[in-house]
């Protein structure tokens, strides 16, 4: 998920036995979708690293940027005394600029579902950062019911990079900022990314980049599905189409089968239409405004913005309490 490091950016909502269930019901669909959840198995996760470093897919640096030039002005936002909580933290790059930078963070809580990546990663920050207290939880944060038993005693502050809020419809982006309001407690602090609004041209050059890198994540997919469900795609008879719909204010990610087909997974047969796709991802973008207005009706109220005017971190404040 973050240059520089080994890639292992497992999705944080999969459940091991839900895959096959999840792959009949999406491609039984009108039109056929598949759960971008999927994507992040070792390959994809790989695959999701050299994109973050591709030219032409700007988030992950311009969040990156960001972080590193007004980190003490989000540092300053913290409680003293805090534990900062990530959701999803299975790489902390990102943790690791707010945690140098707040001396009021005394404790950090990656949550994420990845038990084994979470481990290594705790074990370098406690060698980096000596004077922090790293207390990662494996968990599925959407269904973590209250703060982890190492932050309770604490005030908390949030961190969800990445714009991955975007991946979700924005009626569950918003339940998220209302279960992490729950989570976090009263006047907690939340840092999150998220990609913006901008000219069509840019945004369908990071989704389509010149050596196919995304197009092999989109395909990947398939591949999982083959090599895990015993499924039969032909790689090669579907092909890689991302686009921005403007009204949606999302890039859509699709696999368009090439030609009529019947492809079969988990002994089910499945019919293909020449170009008909099966939808794999929504991206959406956000003006610094549509968040803000997202957040305000999920219990947060904004504290502040900074931007590239490419990409934007918020900081918000808990209006309800846990
Ligand atoms: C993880 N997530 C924020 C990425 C995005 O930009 O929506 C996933 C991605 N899909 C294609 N490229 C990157």
């Amino acid at each position: 998920m973050n240059p520089g490091q080994t890639a292992l950016r497992i999705a944080p909502f999969v459940a091991p036995d839900s895959f096959a269930a999840d792959v009949v019901a999406g491609l039984s669909g009108h039109p056929k979708s598949l759960p971008p959840k999927y994507f992040y198995d070792s390959i994809g996760s790989a695959l999701f690293e050299r994109i973050t470093r591709l030219p032409e897919y700007y988030p992950t640096r311009s969040e990156l940027e960001l972080l590193n030039k007004h980190a003490p002005a989000i540092a300053s936002l913290f409680p003293p005394g805090c534990a900062l909580v990530e959701f999803g933290g299975g790489s902390s790059t990102k943790a690791r600029i707010l945690l140098r930078a707040a001396t009021s963070i005394e404790a950090y809580v990656p949550v994420d579902i990845s038990g084994d990546f979470l481990q290594q990663e705790a074990a370098r920050l406690r060698r980096d950062l000596p004077h922090l207290a790293v207390y990662p939880v494996a968990a599925d944060f959407t269904t973590m019911t209250g703060p982890p038993a190492e932050a309770a005693d604490r005030p908390r502050a949030g961190f969800f990079p990445g714009s991955t809020i975007g991946n979700f419809e924005p009626r569950e982006a918003a339940r998220f900022l209302r279960h992490a309001a729950r989570i976090l407690g009263k006047d907690a602090v939340f840092v999150v990314g998220v990609d913006l609004v901008k000219p069509a041209d840019i945004l369908h050059r990071a989704y389509n980049d010149a050596e196919g890198v995304t197009a092999k994540f989109n395909l990947n997919l398939l591949a999982r599905i083959n090599r895990e469900l015993g499924g039969n795609f032909d790689l090669d008879a579907f092909e890689h189409r991302a686009f921005y719909n403007s009204e949606e204010s999302r890039i859509e990610m699709h696999l368009a089968s090439m030609k009529r087909q019947t492809v079969r997974v988990c002994n089910t047969a499945f019919e293909f239409g020449a170009g008909e796709t099966i939808h794999t991802e929504n991206s959406y973008k956000y003006s610094i405004q549509s968040f803000r207005t997202l957040a305000q009706r999920s219990g947060w109220s904004p504290l502040k913005a900074w931007t590239d005017s490419r990409f934007s971190v918020h900081a918000l404040q808990a209006d309800i309490g846990a």
